[in-house]
């Protein structure tokens, strides 16, 4: 993808007014996983925000940096090559198109699906140089991610004080769960023309919610991820290349009956840098029911949400927009 010198005709979907500064989220809640109470931080973490961050994991900084180099080659590479990585929706390269359903940002990734079982092909062997290298790394790092995933989707188990501690991580460790790897590139937009458009900002990725259970996150050091808050102000997360952000998905805010909150957030382009992440998405088996756990609702009446699979409600979540409540139709009334 590249910036050309036409911005002024850029497709007004991917504009948004900021008209007042965005505010600096300096209280992200910060967990240390060797911390005794880590846990109990966790949970109070998932039911305030949704959103947290995880330092002092054990993940080698070089397995994350060798993905970023391997990502950023890709990604320098001219559009036709980049392109011989596409696949049938919504894996493989992507650029600016987000969901079947006109969603746009200024944002090109490539999205790969981790289960060997799900037959989408590994969208790098299409391409004509040797990507060995680059397939490895992906390889290394979701295997990394999950176990971190696994690790502290035990922790908000423990915190919640529900005896089966693997309630959550087994479903991620199922064979047949649906987990998706992203690796997002948000080339710099530049200063000259956004001015030009009167200090409104160039959207990288809507705002939405993630259908998953957990998203792991992990960015270079360019600021643009944003998360709304619940009194519905967006506030700008500092990035920290060193660290992930854990992100609480739709399905594990149906499992905990709402008590977590599945946290909106939305990335903006940068003027000056780009952006790099990459995020693991733990998703369910397709046929595991997403089910309030039975010792968070005292009677079944008090669930919040009608019975459905992980499958159906991810069908569902793909045919609306980034910005709809995907959730809405799986509430009981
Ligand atoms: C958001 C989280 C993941 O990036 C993703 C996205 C997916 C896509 O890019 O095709 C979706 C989006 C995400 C939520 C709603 C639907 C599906 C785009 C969209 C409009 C890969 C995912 O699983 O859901």
């Amino acid at each position: 993808m590249v910036v050309h010198s036409q911005q002024g005709a850029l497709n007004e979907l991917f504009l948004i007014k900021t008209c007042k500064p965005t505010n600096l989220f300096t209280e992200v809640p910060e967990v240390d996983l060797s911390h005794p109470e880590a846990k109990t931080l966790i949970v109070n973490a998932c039911k305030e925000f949704g959103f947290f961050k995880i330092i002092n994991h054990d993940i080698p900084m070089e397995l994350i940096s060798n993905l970023e180099n391997e990502a950023l080659s890709f990604f320098m590479q001219p559009q036709s090559e980049k392109e011989k990585a596409s696949l049938d929706d919504p894996f493989g390269y992507g650029s600016k198109r987000i969901g079947k359903n006109g969603d746009v940002g200024w944002v090109e990734y490539l999205l790969f699906n981790t289960n060997p079982d799900v037959i989408s092909p590994n969208p790098l062997l299409l391409l004509e140089q040797n990507q060995n290298v680059f397939s490895s790394a992906v390889n290394d790092y979701t295997l990394a991610v999950k176990n971190l995933s696994c690790e502290i989707l035990e922790l908000m188990a423990d915190g919640l004080g529900i005896e089966q501690r693997n309630v959550f991580n087994r479903l991620i460790r199922d064979e047949k769960s649906d987990c998706i790897f992203r690796l997002n590139h948000y080339p710099a937009c530049g200063e000259l023309e956004l001015q030009a458009i009167g200090g409104r900002n160039l959207i990288g990725f809507g705002e939405h919610t993630d259908p998953q259970m957990i998203s792991v996150l992990r960015s270079n050091n360019t600021s643009g991820l944003q998360i709304c808050l619940r009194d519905g102000t967006w506030v700008s997360i500092p990035p920290d290349q060193t660290s992930f952000f854990i992100n609480v998905g739709d399905s594990l805010q149906v499992m905990t009956n709402g008590s977590f909150r599945s946290v909106k957030h939305r990335v903006l382009s940068d003027t000056a840098m780009s952006r790099v992440s990459m995020i693991y998405f733990g998703g369910a088996p397709l046929t595991e029911k997403l089910a309030p756990l039975p010792s968070l609702v005292s009677k079944e009446e008090d669930s919040l949400y009608k019975e459905f699979t992980w499958g159906e409600y991810k069908k569902a979540a793909y045919k609306l927009r980034l910005a709809d409540n995907r959730l809405t139709p799986f509430e009981k009334s």
